[in-house]
Formats: C-alpha cells, structure tokens, sequence
C-alpha cells in the first residue's frame, strides 16, 4: 500500500512495565489503519530463529514466525480514537479548592475545561498545603492496575516516584487478586513463593506426553489467555484432542474453552469446589486409592485431613452424598472422577482459577486442590499443575511451560514506575493500606493509637513470612489518615470489591482532594476533582519486550505512531508537569532524556549481549532463538517427586505440608483459615454460602468471570465487540445492557427471555444487566462478567452499567488476610421495566449514549 508505515508496538494489557504481544501497527496520513501480529521474521531468518515443534504420537505443535495476538490487540486502536477519550485537565464544576469542596457531589456533578498550568498550580498548591496541615503521608496513591503496557512512560504509579521524591504518601498496597487462594493457601502446602502456583517448567510437553486426563478446573483457555499470551494456549488444547488426552472442565459454566474442547462438563455451583475436593480425598482414603508412600516420603500433616475427611472432627464424613447438594455434582459423578484421577495419570490445569480463589475463605479449596494432587504423588509423569498465564505475563525463565527463547530480556532500568518492591527505592512499608480495606480505613474513626490492623503487605511478589507480619492505620511513621487520593487506577467500583463503599468513603468530607490521570472518561473518573488527560502507546515512543507469545522472545523499540490527541500526555508525562511545578523536575526525571532512558533500557536488558544499540535501532527488534535442548529442562515438580530431599518444597519441612505449622504457629485460633483445609460456609464476618440463612433471602450465587469481551474495566467502549451478543444485550430502550446468563429453568418462573432487562442484588444495591437466556450456566447460578463501564443510577446503591463489583462484600476473604471476595457471593434477581426505572430515575436514564456506550458530554459543561 502506498504511504503506509509500519511500527512496531507491543499491545497487551498487564501493565506493570513486563512483557506484552508484538504487533505491527500500519500508519497512513497520520492515521492507524492496520494492526498485525508482528512478523518476528523480517530481520531474522526462519534458521536463526529455529521455531520449536512439539511431537507427541505423530501428531506435531509447531512454533509460528508470526505472533497469534487476540481479538484486544486488533481492535485497540479504537481505543486511540475514541469519543471518550479525556482531551483536556478538566476540573469538578463545584469543587473550590478555596471556599466550597463539596464533597457529597463527587459522582454527580459535571466538569469544566482548565489549562495543564492552571490544574499543575491547583495541584502543586494542594501538595503544599496538605505537607504542611497533615504531612505528605496524607496523600495516598492509587497506581497499581493492569491496562497498556508501557516502559518508560508507565502506565500506573508514576505519581509515586515523584511523592517518594518530596518525602511521603501513602501507598495502595494491591492484594493479590489474580491468586487469593494459592497466595493465602496452596503457599502453605508446597511453598512456592512468590504468588503460591506451581512450578510449571515443561509442562505442555509432559501433560501431552503423559496425562490421560486435564482437568480445566476454573479455566477457559479461550478467553482468558487473550489478556496477556494470544492464541498458544488454544492451539495447545486443539492439539491436546489430537493427540488423546481426555479434557474435563470443571466449571459452574459452560464457558469458551469448555464450548470448543471439551470431552465432559462437571458443572459445579461457584466456591463449592472445596466440598467436591474433600468427597474426592473421601472417596481415595475409603477405597485406599492413594499415593501411600508417596505421602509418606513427600508430605507432612496427612492425618489431619483423614481425620477430618473422615469425619472425625465434626462428626460428618465427607461423602460424595454429602458433597453433592453443596457442590450440585450428583454424587455418581464425584465417585467416578475420583475413580479416574486415581487410575489414570491427571493434570491440572488453570489459567488462574476462577471464583474458587477469588471468593470467601479462597484458602480452602486453593490447598485443598495441593493436597488432592499430593495424593496421587504430584510431580510424577502427567501429574501436574500447569498455570496457562504464568508465561504470558512474566515469562520468568524458570517458570516457562516450555519450548522457550534462549535469552530472557525485560528494560528494567527504563521504568518509571515506583518499583515498590525495593525499599531502597521506597519502603512502603512505612505506610500503607490494603487495597480491599481503603473504604473501612476512610470511613472507620481509626486513630494512630487506636488502628486498623492486618497482617501482610499482601502484595502479590512478596514471601510468605510477610503475612504474619502486623500492620496498621495510620501508621505511626505517618502519623495521619489520609486527606487526597491521588489515582491513575479509576475502576475501583469495577474491579474491586464492595464498589458501593467506595463511593460513599470518596464522599467522605475528610477527602480533600481526589485527582485522577486517565486516557478515557469512565469508572471512578466520575469521583474527581480534578482530571488529567492521558495518552495511548500510540501517541509515544517507548522501549518493550514481549515474552509473552510462547514463540520468541522480542525486544523492540516503539516508535510513535500518531500525535498525542488534544492535550493528552502519559502518564509519566504528567506527572512530570506537576514535578516541575514542585521544583524536583531533574530529580524525577533523573536528568535523562526519553531517548536516553530508552537507550539505558537497551543497556540493561540483556539484549545488549546479542546486538550493538546501533543494529538495534536499525531493525526495529531483537528475537531471541529457541533454546537448544528445551525439551530435557526439569518438568512441573519431577525434580521434586523424585528426590524430595535434594529439591525441597519453600516450605519450613521442605515437604507438602497438608497441615502447615506456620499458620499453626501464627494463627492458631483462625477459624477462617485453619492450619490445614476445612469446608467452610460462614464465620461472624462472611456468610456467602446458600446453607446459611443469607441464602434463603438471596438465593443464588454470581460467577462474576474475567471478560470475555474486555480486560477488566479496559475496552468496554469497543463498538466492533458490542455488536456481538454475547457482548452486550440490547434492551427494549436500545441501551446496550451487560449479558446476565440465566438458565431456562430459573428465567422460567419469571418469564424472562433473552433481551429482558433484570435487577440484580442483594443487601449492598443492585446492578442492571441484559438478560441471556441459555443453558451454558447450570441452574441457581447467575453469571455476569466482571468490569462493565460505571453508568451510575443512584451513586453508592444503582448502577445501569452492570459493575457487579459494585454489590461484592466488603469484608476480606480470610480474616488474617487482605484477601478479595468477588465472585461466587450471594444475589437476587428480577425482571425490570426499563422505561418505569427511566420515569423514576430520569437524570441516568436521559444520559445520551451512543453505540460505543454512554457519552462524554454528559459530564461536561
Ligand atoms: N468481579 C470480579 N472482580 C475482579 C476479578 C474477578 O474475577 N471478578 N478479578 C480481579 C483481578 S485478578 C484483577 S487483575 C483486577 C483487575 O483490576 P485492574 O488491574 O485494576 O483493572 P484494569 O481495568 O485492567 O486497569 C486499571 C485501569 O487502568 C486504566 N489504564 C489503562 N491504560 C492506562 C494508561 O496508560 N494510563 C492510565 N492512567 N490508566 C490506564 C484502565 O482504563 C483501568 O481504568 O480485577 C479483580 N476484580
Ligand atoms: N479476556 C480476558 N483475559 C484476561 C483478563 C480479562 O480481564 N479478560 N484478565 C487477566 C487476569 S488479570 C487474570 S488474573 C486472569 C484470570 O484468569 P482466571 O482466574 O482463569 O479467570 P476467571 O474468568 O476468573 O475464571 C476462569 C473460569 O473459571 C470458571 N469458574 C468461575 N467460578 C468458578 C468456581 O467457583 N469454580 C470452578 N470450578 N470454576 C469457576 C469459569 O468457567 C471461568 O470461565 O485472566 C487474564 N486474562
Ligand atoms: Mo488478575
């Protein structure tokens, strides 16, 4: 085509500075108008690049010279261009820094246009004054989101680099949401520091090669790889069929992966999975189906869990007749997977996990899963657990599922995040709050002499000694609560827990100041002061690395491929502004150029080994060739398995603890979390569970899935998916609602049919949704994605947009935890009349929305 350029971009949406998907963006007129996976064979050839091939009984896998990036990746640019892009600093109409704050108006009122000197004065002006009413640490920093991926213009926490240089704030400590279960469960049993998955190493090639059967317990490799690894891991199980191996999927849905691959679904409710574990460990001790030696030589604590099993503690053996009204699988299935898993060599497989690890008391089944694989002697031949993410995200070296690149790169030096791991840098320590109790911490009356307290940092990457460690706020360091939030991560209502709180603690008079940096105008954007306009990767040039792809490692400069949009900056950018009117601009740049921190993250990448900086910027990229001998690296836990004593467990005995003498030690009374695995329904705290008296009154339970159509609170604006219905639901007024699936038999009894709106709540509000009529969810479930766009009907009790999190507890999962509930909790729900909840609410329901969604203009003046 004529006068077309092609760059290279990396688009994927972990943030955090790592890895995300090569993709080649073509550019016309100044225009994108074609995205690509990247060709990692145009500067080097296919003999240099030697892709890997996968053989197991004739049939063949084989590594691609092109990248397989997902639906997101070829539709961002829509993202670049969108209507709801914020263009300008804009400032709450009603919030005078000088006279009126007004804070109960914060998600109703409108927005003004104010110049990036004017909002830099206003914002220098309230650092300055907030340092000297309450000290810094009263400005707490809210920078820890997933979204563009992005190196030396970070997406998220740029803000906190410039605060740990005038001296303090206080840091948003991110629980580790991806992996509650395994963080604060499995992590006890086998160790595996730093999130508590499994070790991975070749495991596509082991359960290919050995496994009669893959349970895909809580996983859709056909949805949830496309956030960060592409289309690998869904040509892997096409092949897994080729090949023989028999894919079970054990999921209260019958989502994507299921739909393409699967030889058998076990529909199972949400957070019962730990009742289905417990009558598979009844079922193997009653008929002696178990590794006894194996256990005898690799584990510790195995009597604690026959006793209970059993039924010696409380007096209920824990049947598969006992399981099956909990779990819904009828109690000949239970008997017959359990028969399987003993007989024939079985893998596990998740992409995360689901609601089981994400849900309360998530320790339980996350070990329990640990001690059923233990069992059967975990790390034996086509006994593992294989994590389809693990590589995407990180594609750390030694977890890889292999084949992988012989070099391992990431421009480290190049990111201008906070590196919040290094106290060197910046102790966070000093003072902090867990992500999941910000609105208790704002609302509660909490004094430095009378705290709210934890145990843990929390935070994803951390060891597990960190969790008896006690914190509180305010910190004594501190000696303050917190008086302005300063966020680049607006979608607290969208993706964390007890959405509803949230609103209500932003409200809160104490909270002086909230500012917001953000490319679009949505989520918690509503709750602001004041508004800077942020950029897409488009609008800069950058350094990058993808390891995520499976094929090859790549490291490439990102060109710029189109002029930032109206004033927009990134993040780093911004955040710059504001530096320079705190005069520490040199300090927060570090006196070096874009260019040079580009350069730097060359430097320090690993890449400098194998290309000069020169041939570098002249290709475009470095791929990274397949590692010779690949296939012969150790496989999930073999090392493990086959001498216990020379490759011991992270944990204190080096073994399996099924009973873990730490939390025994640290937590001894914990009835949320016991020292080894129990079925849980409720404590004083959490009753999200249909055998305790809140399930009568709400009487069904959410699957509030990772997005099939969005990451998290990202792209809910993309028109080329709304159209499709599995996307959004049209209801009777043309706004375009977020699908709730309901089985037949429950929309029955209402008369509910596909493109019917419904309520759904409990306790804490209700959100609306579109209702999608089908038997992929099993009965007495409901199913709704998670990350719907805020469209508030009533700020802190309706939404119209569908952010279910917004009616997710607020209470964390595991008392001595900072663990999330947000998925598998208890609702309601009814049909509505639209144009009735239009006549009652007619502010929200007049909001003018257009096929990308609800407009900009309706929160400007
Ligand atoms: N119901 C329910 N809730 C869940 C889960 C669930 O399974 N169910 N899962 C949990 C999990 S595992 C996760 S990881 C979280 C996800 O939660 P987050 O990681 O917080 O969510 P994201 O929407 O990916 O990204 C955060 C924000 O960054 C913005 N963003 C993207 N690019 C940029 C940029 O360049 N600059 C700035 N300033 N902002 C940018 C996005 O628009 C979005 O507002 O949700 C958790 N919550
Ligand atoms: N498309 C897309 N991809 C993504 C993301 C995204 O937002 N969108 N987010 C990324 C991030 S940050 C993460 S952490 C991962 C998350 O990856 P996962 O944790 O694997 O994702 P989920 O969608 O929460 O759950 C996966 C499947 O578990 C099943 N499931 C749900 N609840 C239960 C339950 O209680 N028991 C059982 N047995 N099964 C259940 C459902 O079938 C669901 O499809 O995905 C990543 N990839
Ligand atoms: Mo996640």
């Amino acid at each position: 085509m004529k006068n077309v350029e092609t760059h290279y971009k990396t688009l994927g949406f972990g943030s955090f500075g790592m890895s995300a998907l090569s993709a080649e963006i073509d550019v016309k007129d100044g225009k994108i108008i074609r995205t690509r996976g990247m060709h990692f064979d145009r500067a080097y050839s296919a003999d240099y690049l030697k892709p890997w091939t996968l053989e197991v009984r004739g049939k063949k896998l084989e590594g691609l010279l092109k990248n397989d990036i997902p639906p997101f990746a070829l539709v961002y640019k829509k993202r670049a261009y969108s209507d709801n892009r914020i263009l300008y600093p804009m400032k709450r109409i009603d919030w005078d820094p000088e006279g009126e704050r007004n804070p109960q108006n914060r998600g109703k009122s409108k927005f003004e246009r104010i110049s990036w000197d004017e909002a830099t004065d206003i914002i220098a002006k309230e650092l300055r004054r907030i340092e000297k009413e309450y000290g810094l640490f009263a400005v707490f920093c809210q920078g820890d989101g997933h979204g563009e991926t992005k190196t030396v213009h970070a997406t998220h926490g740029c803000q906190m680099r410039l605060m740990s240089i005038l001296g303090g704030f206080t840091f948003q400590a991110r629980n580790p949401d991806s992996w509650e279960g395994w963080y604060w469960g499995a992590k006890h049993v086998w160790g595996c520091d730093p999130v508590g998955e499994g070790d991975i190493g070749n495991l596509l090639l082991d359960i290919a090669e050995n496994s009669k059967y893959l349970l895909h317990w809580g996983c859709d490799e056909e949805t949830t790889p496309w956030g960060w690894c592409g289309q690998l891991p869904s040509r892997w199980a096409f092949w897994l069929t080729e090949v023989g191996v028999k894919q079970i999927y054990v999921c209260p849905d019958v989502n994507y992966g299921a739909a393409v691959h699967a030889d058998k679904w076990i529909p199972v409710n949400p957070n019962t999975d730990v009742a289905l574990h417990m009558a598979i460990a009844y079922t193997w001790i009653a008929n002696g189906w178990f590794d006894e030696e194996y256990i005898d030589t690799h584990a510790v604590g195995f009597d604690w869990i026959k006793y209970y099993v059993m039924g010696g503690e409380d007096g209920v053996p824990k049947t598969p007749e006992w399981a099956s009204p909990i779990c819904g699988v009828p109690s000949r299935q239970i008997k017959a997977l359990a028969k399987a898993w003993y007989k024939q060599a079985t893998s596990i497989s998740h992409v995360n996990g689901g609601s089981l690890i994400r849900s309360q008391f998530s320790a339980e089944p996350g070990r329990m899963e640990v001690v059923l694989m233990g069992m059967q002697g975990l790390g034996k031949p086509g006994r593992n657990v294989i994590k389809l993410i693990e590589w995407g995200l990180y594609g750390l070296p030694s977890q890889c599922p292999n084949p992988r690149s012989d070099l391992y790169m990431m421009p480290a030096a190049a990111y201008r995040s906070l590196d919040y791991n290094n106290p060197e840098v910046w102790d966070i320590r000093q003072s902090f709050i867990p992500k999941t109790m910000v609105p208790k911490a704002i609302l509660g009356d909490y004094t430095v002499d009378n705290p709210l307290t934890w145990y843990g940092t929390g935070i994803a990457g951390w060891p597990k000694e960190d969790q008896f460690v006690k914190y509180q706020y305010p910190s004594k360091q501190a000696g303050t609560r917190i008086h302005m939030i300063w966020s680049d991560t607006p979608c607290w209502s969208t993706c964390w827990n007890g959405g509803y709180t949230l609103a209500k603690a932003v409200q809160s008079e104490e909270i002086e100041f909230v500012l917001i940096q953000h490319p679009w105008m949505e989520n918690d954007c509503i709750y602001a002061d004041i508004l800077l306009p942020i950029n897409t990767k488009f609008e800069e040039r950058d350094i990058a690395v993808d390891s995520s792809n499976g094929y090859t490692n790549v490291m490439m400069i990102e060109p710029q491929c189109i002029e930032p949009r109206g004033e927009s900056k990134s993040d780093y950018e911004a955040v710059g502004e504001v530096a320079k009117k705190m005069g520490v601009y040199d300090e927060f740049t570090g006196g070096k150029s874009e260019e040079e921190w580009i350069r730097e993250g060359f430097e320090n990448s690993g890449c400098q080994e194998r290309v000069s900086w020169e041939e570098f910027k002249e290709k475009g990229y470095y791929a990274a060739p397949t590692s010779v001998g690949w296939e012969n690296n150790p496989r999930g836990f073999a090392p493990f398995c086959e001498d216990p004593e020379a490759n011991p467990l992270g944990t204190p005995s080096g073994k399996l603890e099924f009973y873990s003498t730490a939390l025994a030690h640290h937590f001894p009374d914990d009835e949320s979390r016991p020292p080894f695995p129990k079925f849980i329904a409720s404590d004083d705290r959490l009753s999200e569970s249909l055998l305790t008296e809140r399930g009568e009154a709400y009487p069904y339970l959410i699957v509030s899935n990772h997005p099939r159509w969005r990451v998290h609170a990202n792209m809910d604006d993309i028109t080329w998916f709304r159209e499709i219905e599995t996307c959004k639901v049209k209801g009777p007024d043309g706004y375009l609602y977020e699908p709730v699936w309901i089985n037949p038999v429950d929309a029955e009894g209402q008369g509910i049919a596909t493109g019917d709106v419904v309520k759904i709540f409990n306790d804490r509000g209700w959100v609306l949704g579109g209702a999608y009529v089908t038997e992929r969810i099993k009965p007495g479930v409901i199913y709704q994605d998670h990350g719907a766009r805020l469209d508030p009907i009533n700020v802190g009790e309706a939404d119209r947009g569908g952010a279910n999190n917004l009616i997710a507890p607020s209470e964390v999962a595991m008392k001595n935890t900072n663990a999330e509930v947000t998925s598998g909790y208890l609702v309601d729900f009814e049909k509505v009349d639209v144009f009735e909840l239009a006549e009652r609410y007619p502010e929200a329901f007049g909001r003018d929305f257009n096929a990308a969604g609800v407009k900009i203009d309706n929160w400007l003046v």
